[in-house]
Formats: structure tokens, sequence, C-alpha cells
């Protein structure tokens, strides 16, 4: 029988590791199913053909006939749920979901959810190394890079960590968490959203679907979003009541607190920068939240490293320290990584924009930088951004990027590469930036 006559409800839309993933647990539970895929040549396609020979894909253009002929559409976070052809079988009463939702509704163990726009993947690794050492068997995933679904094959399981896109709440309604936190909220993902507040709302949806809702207190949109929820609360500041997180500092000392209560000398932790100690209070507080104990939690925030391409130290050359910040992909993050280091910095920034606004970075520039070294598309939006400041310079590529910054850097400075955008108008994805600009650093040495 010609394979694309084979009766199907559901349809795929996006391969990729998520539309993989997807395809291989709807086959294990014999769910007909078909694929489709804008791209003539998706990621995943070998992997589809070979794991499910016989299913119907459509590769190349997305037609609305196809999509009308589904009743559940199970969307992959990359493809927008606005385009015409899935608004039309929505039109027809089919069902629209995502991986995570298929995730939630088969899974019936503990979860803990993680969104934010910057600190995601810091605090689910972080908290996963947490629940590790305080006894628990843990699989993490999501956004992080591993598909949900997959996690299910590792069962049995005490706990959940997800890393949440707000692409990927978009089409979540029973995560069904312990605890679950928005880490803050700052512009991304404009080129995907009408604008801010469309943004921040498929964010809240997590909290629709938690027990106990964590939320920033430092942040007023995400505290907005918190407020019916009756919130327990992290932030970089004394807390108030006993079962919020915070900080207690005295001249020369910061202590991580719940309440009054000292849990860890600032001191003891490998992660640097003011963001890292909000993260380290937020990872403490779901943990927290859901039980785990507080003494193995502890142990293993000692132990945390930190995740490469997040101001990640690179070397010292002629008392200049060089960080690695690539993943510093919007405005937010590259504000808390250039704000997290002493004294002055050289700043290589650039690339794809997705329609942000940069006028934020203007006043911690002026305050901090010694220099900003600019490349890629939106080089030019930076500069104008960045206003009166004087000391602004273009190049083509990252060699030229670390030749001039190591001209420009004084001793005692810091260089940083943390670019404020995407990388896909130079590079393949932001840990290959990263690489590039490691590798010319070490070069230098
Ligand atoms: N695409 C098409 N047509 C399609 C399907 C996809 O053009 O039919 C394009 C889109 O530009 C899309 C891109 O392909 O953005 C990526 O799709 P993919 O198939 O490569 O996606 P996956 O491999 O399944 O990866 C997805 C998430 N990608 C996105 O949300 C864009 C991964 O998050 C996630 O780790 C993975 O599922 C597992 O859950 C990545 C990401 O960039 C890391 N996330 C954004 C972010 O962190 O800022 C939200
Ligand atoms: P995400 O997974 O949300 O992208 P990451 O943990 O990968 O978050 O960190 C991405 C970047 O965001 C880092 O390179 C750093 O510059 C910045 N960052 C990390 N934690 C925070 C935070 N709590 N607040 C603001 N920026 C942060």
């Amino acid at each position: 029988m010609d394979k694309q006559l084979t009766h199907w409800d559901t349809l795929i839309v996006g391969l990729g590791k998520t539309g993989l993933s997807v395809a291989q647990f709807l086959r294990d539970r014999d769910v007909p199913f078909a694929v489709a895929d804008s791209r003539e040549n998706p990621p995943g396609k070998e992997d589809l053909l070979e794991s499910c020979p016989d299913v119907p894909v459509f590769f190349g253009a997305f037609s609305e006939k196809v999509f009308t002929q589904a009743r559940q559409l199970i969307v992959n976070p990359g493809v927008s749920v606005h385009i015409p052809e899935i608004q039309a079988a929505c039109k027809k009463g089919a069902e629209v979901i995502g991986d995570i939702e298929l995730f939630a509704r088969s899974s019936t163990r503990p979860v803990i959810g993680i969104t934010g726009s910057n600190g995601k993947t810091t605090v689910t690794k972080l908290l996963t190394l947490m629940a590790q050492r305080a006894g628990l068997k843990v699989e993490m995933g999501g956004n992080i890079g591993i598909p949900v679904l997959d996690l299910l094959n590792k069962e049995p399981v005490d706990l959940y960590v997800l890393e949440l896109s707000s692409f990927q709440l978009e089409t979540t309604y029973s995560l069904n968490a312990i605890s679950a936190v928005i880490l803050n909220i700052t512009e991304d993902h404009l080129d995907r959203y009408d604008g801010f507040a469309g943004y921040a709302s498929a964010k809240a949806k997590i909290y629709e679907q938690t027990e106990n809702v964590l939320a920033n207190r430092d942040d007023d949109d995400v505290m907005t979003l918190a407020k019916k929820y009756q919130p327990i609360s992290f932030g970089l500041n004394k807390p108030e009541r006993s079962e919020d997180f915070g900080i207690s500092e005295s001249t020369d000392e910061t202590w991580l607190v719940k309440g009054k209560e000292q849990l860890i000398n600032a001191k003891a932790l490998k992660i640097k920068g003011k963001h890292n100690i909000a993260n380290a209070l937020a990872a403490l507080a779901l943990g927290d939240m859901a039980g785990i104990d507080m003494q193995g939690m502890l142990r293993g925030l000692r132990d945390f490293e930190g995740v490469e391409h997040r101001s990640q130290w690179v070397a010292k050359i002629n008392q200049v320290n060089w960080y690695n910040d690539s993943k510093g992909t919007n405005v937010g993050a590259t504000l808390a990584a250039l704000s997290g280091l002493p004294g002055k910095t050289v700043l290589i920034a650039g690339g794809q924009g997705k329609g942000s606004d940069f006028t934020p970075l203007a006043p911690v520039v002026a305050d901090r930088a010694r220099a900003v070294i600019l490349l890629g598309e939106d080089a030019e939006k930076i500069s104008v951004a960045l206003g009166a400041f004087e000391k602004k310079y273009f190049v083509k590529n990252m060699d030229e990027a670390v030749q001039l910054a190591r001209d420009l850097a004084e001793e005692g400075d810091n260089v940083l590469l943390s670019p404020a955008c995407a990388s896909f108008d130079m590079y393949r994805s932001y840990e290959e930036r990263g690489e590039i600009f490691m590798h010319a650093v070490r070069r230098l040495s």
C-alpha cells in the first residue's frame, strides 16, 4: 500500500531531536502517525526512516491539506503554533500539544520544572547534581537538549528535573510538577512573539501546572505572574519570611540563607557572580519545596563547577582574564555576565539579535566596559544602542576580535565574549562560537 495513504490521526510537526523522540514513543505504543517538516532534509531523517520505515513523511513546504487531516498535532518547539497550517488544523478541532505534554501524560514520577530567560541550564544541572548527592535517582531533560520522552526509558527514577522553554510551555497543559520556577524574564525570542507580554504569558503557564510556586522577588514581572499562587520567593537580599530564600551579608561575608537559617557561605561555591548566587538559591528552594534533603543538596552545591560557555574562565594572559560566555544570547544574560566581573572589561558582542532592544546595555557598558568589539549581523544595531559610548570597534570575525581585545585590554582587565545575540549568522551554534573564541584565546598564549 502507498504509505502516504496509511490511516493516521496524529501528525508530528517538525522532526529534529524532539520529533524523532515522539516518533519512537508513538511507534512503541502502536499509535499510527505521520511526520511533517518544512525542511527537505530535516535532522533526524535517517534515524526516523530506519526506526519507523513505514511512516508517511511530508518533507518540504508545509501543506494545509496534510495538517487538516490530523486530529492531533504534536509540535516541535522550533515551530510556531501560530503558522497558518496549524491554525487551520485547530479550527477543524485538532488538538495541539508538544512532547512535554505527552511525557506528562505518561509519567507518574515527580517533576521539577525550571523556566526563565536566563539561568535555566545552570539551575537544571545544579539541581540534578544536588538531588543526586541527596541520594535520589534523577534524570534531567527538556530544552537542555535531551528530549523528555527519551527519559521514560530510564525509569525507575525518583525525580525528573526539566528545563522548559517558553516554546515548550506553550504546548504543555498537565505538567503537574511538585515545584517550579520562573527564574527571571527579560526580552528574548521577540521574533516568535508579538511582544514581551506574549513571551511572559507563555512562561506563566508553568505556574498553572505546579503544586508549589517559586518566584524571584528581584524580578517584578515574575512576582506579578506568581502573585495569585502565594509563592515562596528567592532573591539577593534578606528574606522576610522563614520559608523564603535569600542572602545575609556582613562586611566580609555573604551567606545563603533560608529565613534566618544560614545554609552555606558564598565563598564555598565554585560558581561565581551574583547571578550564580541567585541560581544556587533557586535550586535550593526548588529542592527544599520538593522535600529533598538539605545537607545532601549543599554537598552538591559545593561540588558544582558550572557549565561550559556560561561565564567560563578560559585563561589569564598578561594579567588579563579571558571569559567565554557564548551562551549569553540575549541582553539580560550579557548584563548579568558583565556586571558579575570585577573591574573593567573589554566586551565582545554581536550576532543575530532576534529583534531585541539593546539599549539596556548602554548604562552598564558605560560603567564597566573598557571597550566594546562588535561583530555579526546586528553589530551596527548594538553600536547605535550604545549611544555616546566612544570605544566601539567593528570586526569581521572572532580572530580579529580576540587580537583587538588583546591590544585594548589593560593589566587587571577582563575580556568577555558575551554576544547578547544568537550565533546562527556566523556559526552553527553558540557552542561552536565559544569553541572558536577559546581556541583563538589559547593561541595568544
Ligand atoms: N525547523 C523548521 N521546520 C520544521 C522544524 C524545525 O524550519 O518543520 C527549524 C526551526 O527554525 C527551528 C529549528 O529548525 O527553530 C530547530 O528545530 P529542530 O528540529 O532542530 O529542534 P530539536 O532538535 O527538536 O530541538 C528542540 C529545541 N529547539 C528549539 O526550541 C528551537 C531544543 O532547544 C531542545 O533542546 C530540544 O528540542 C530537546 O527538547 C534548543 C533551543 O535553542 C537548545 N531552545 C531555545 C533557547 O534555549 O533559547 C528555546
Ligand atoms: P539558559 O539555559 O536559560 O539559557 P544558562 O544557564 O545556559 O541559561 O545561562 C545562559 C547565560 O545567561 C549565561 O551565559 C549567563 O550570561 C546568563 N545567566 C545565567 N544565570 C543567570 C541569571 N540568574 N540571571 C541573569 N543571567 C544569567
